[in-house]
């Protein structure tokens, strides 16, 4: 009984339409998938909430093709396994495209199925670039890839930190190590690495290997990883007395990282896009996000477009085909909150996101 509650729980429809609308045919389903429990629960409602903001807004003005949206939206936990689970129910369920996943250890994996199924898939925030080289040409990201993040991460670096010596670590995931090892790559052996090496997600104690980078004196330490496990380690680096910097990627820019690592988050560089509160484009999108919801996250605003990216291509092609939604997304610039957004043959953004962002009197502060 208890699984067949936890599997009726695990795909909900929100009450955007009311009744049961998944045996609707008048309604086109679209997903949205992330972790909507666990540690990164705060990620996966931060693209939910975008996608359903959307959809509400779509819905005032009658839909799509003449038919309401509904929106399933789905838990992977950030588990890879799960992710997989949830990209069949969504496929079993007929949605036309998904928002989705968080995880690039979610998106990689579920991609297959939304590719064999036709169905398009746009992320907000998987940034490990394999998603988007095995060619799938209905998969799509709106965000940058870790790639270009390790170059940016290391050139600022290079040129203006300038340390003798620096420790990477990473979290092990598709994300994190691969973040990591496109930093080191990038850094070209210029800075001598005197520890490489990963942690164990959600370990509540990391004070050995943080004592074993401190054994090796570093000027600096790169974290390839999520802000639950980056704020655990920068506040017990302080704690042992590790007290230079630390710099790392997108996964760890949310107010959380601030919250749990207190006082020690002070001077953590991170790379991460611009700030929507720069981008004249993002205004209505940020004040109709924060009358709804309260502060958007960090994907919030990708979410919102990678959303009405898909609603507009159903709309423009007047169908629901994936292969045809799938060539007019890729041709076709998309003009929304975070400016224009053009895809290159892979599916990725044809311009590279990334800025330098630094911890400052408890917030984040875009420094270059
Ligand atoms: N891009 C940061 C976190 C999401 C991912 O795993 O790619």
């Amino acid at each position: 009984m208890k699984k067949i509650l936890n599997l009726m729980l695990s795909v909900s429809i929100l009450a955007i339409l009311s009744g049961c609308a998944e045996e609707d045919k008048n309604v086109i389903k679209i997903g949205a998938a992330g972790p909507m429990t666990g540690d990164q629960s705060k990620m996966g409602a931060d693209l939910k909430n975008s996608v359903e903001l959307a959809v509400a807004e779509w819905n005032a003005k009658g839909g799509v093709l003449g038919k309401k949206i509904a929106l399933l939206s789905g838990d992977d936990a950030a588990d890879p396994k799960q992710a997989v689970s949830l990209a069949n129910k969504f496929i079993n369920k007929g949605v036309v495209g998904v928002i989705g996943h968080w995880n690039s250890s979610c998106s990689i994996p579920a991609s297959k199925y939304y590719h064999d199924a036709g169905v398009v898939m746009i992320t907000p925030a998987t940034t490990n670039p394999k998603l988007t080289r095995q060619k799938f040409k209905n998969v799509f990201r709106v965000c940058g890839t870790d790639d270009q993040q390790g170059r940016v991460a290391a050139a600022f670096v290079s040129r203006k930190l300038r340390p003798e010596k620096i420790a990477i670590i990473h979290d092990k995931s598709a994300y994190g190590q691969g973040l990591a090892e496109y930093f080191k790559k990038a850094l070209s052996n210029k800075i001598e690495v005197v520890y490489y090496g990963g942690i164990v997600q959600r370990d509540a104690d990391y004070k050995a290997v943080l004592t074993a980078i401190k054994n090796k004196r570093p000027d600096l330490y790169f974290f390839g990883g999520i802000y639950p496990e980056a704020g655990r380690l920068v506040r017990q680096a302080k704690e042992i007395g590790l007290t230079v910097p630390m710099i790392t990627g997108d996964g760890v820019y949310d107010p959380t990282f601030i919250n749990i690592a207190g006082s020690a988050a002070e001077g953590t560089f991170i790379t991460f896009g611009r700030d929507p509160a720069r981008i004249p484009t993002a205004r209505t999108f940020l004040e109709k996000y924060r009358a709804k919801y309260g502060d958007p996250g960090p994907y919030s605003i990708y979410a919102y477009d990678a959303t009405n990216i898909l609603l507009t291509a159903i709309q423009r092609t007047r169908t629901t085909d994936g292969a045809q939604l799938a060539f007019y997304i890729s041709k076709t610039p998309f003009r929304g909150a975070l400016g224009t957004i053009s895809f290159d043959t892979r599916g990725d953004v044809t311009r590279a996101p990334y800025v330098l962002w630094k911890v400052k009197d408890g917030k984040y502060v875009q420094i270059r």
